[in-house]
């Protein structure tokens, strides 16, 4: 039995195909796992879902694609207001149960059996790794409350850009959200930059990559999000998986028993 990481997928269901086919993927005993954006760019959002959510045990955390496609789907915002192809998903019959069950996933996984722990874009500098899954908890909580769609209604937005312990409500979970699902650049006390998305950024002196801050952890941080990174070790204890094939480049999948990792290029037209 193994355990497979996947990078972004992005409705991308054909390069999925071609990477599960190139793992010799065996679903009577091997363990699919995603880091975020499963949704959203690619060709077949639908199919793609429906496979996630038929299969045993998959480990999935949400990105800010799988976010927003929540966000669409009950209308809290406008489905002209932002170019998607998920127009096929939205009008599937099992469209209901498909999303209910999106809108469940955690935002992080932690698998200390693999020495690993799973997010979609990063975990942010004032927080340790045991501190980061309980912060996470409050979002799942959220989501699984009467409250989820008040919070999903006011979820977009970049701010509170900062962190303090005495953010509330809808602001800290937004907080959360953004930090676990769309960060890239950070100061050192975990304010967002949600701007930037090149690899490099024009105030290196007080804006890195969150993982430059991550000197101490004790498992390894599996994420996506940051294709034009092109790096997939850019720390000794970070693996970035998401290798753009959305964007015509590759799929990739991260095996957790030994670390190797297996990409087929981009299948989608
Ligand atoms: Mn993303």
């Amino acid at each position: 039995m193994s355990t497979y990481l996947i990078g972004d997928v992005q409705g991308c269901w054909l390069s999925l195909q071609a990477l599960l086919n190139h793992i010799n993927y065996d679903s009577s005993k091997d363990q699919l796992g995603f880091v975020g954006d499963l949704l959203n760019r690619g060709n077949d959002s639908l199919a793609t879902l429906r496979f996630i959510h038929q299969l045993k045990d998959p480990l999935v955390v949400l990105g800010n694609h799988d976010i927003y496609s929540l966000i669409l789907f009950h209308e809290h915002m406008s489905r002209d207001a932002y170019k998607h192809t998920l127009d096929e998903l939205f009008q599937a019959d099992d469209a209901d149960t498909l999303m209910a069950w999106l809108s469940q996933q955690a935002i992080m996984i932690t698998l200390p059996e693999h020495n690993a722990v799973m997010v979609h874009a990063g975990i942010a500098p004032q927080w340790s790794l045991e501190e980061a899954q309980t912060i996470t908890d409050e979002f799942t909580a959220v989501m699984r409350s009467a409250d989820s769609h008040t919070f999903l209604n006011v979820c977009e937005g970049n701010e509170p850009a900062s962190w303090s312990n005495n953010l509330t409500d809808h602001d800290r979970t937004r907080y959360i959200v953004n930090a676990f699902t769309r960060m890239r650049f950070c100061d050192a006390n975990g304010s967002l930059d949600l701007k930037t998305h090149i690899a490099t950024h024009q105030s290196p002196d007080i804006m890195k990559p969150w993982f430059d801050y991550r000197h101490n952890d004790k498992l390894d941080i599996m994420f996506g999000h940051w294709a034009s990174l092109n790096k997939p070790r850019p720390r000794e204890h970070c693996y970035a998986l998401d290798s753009g094939c959305a964007w015509g480049h590759t799929l990739t999948a991260l095996r957790l028993e030994d670390r190797n990792i297996f990409s087929v290029p981009s299948a989608e037209k």
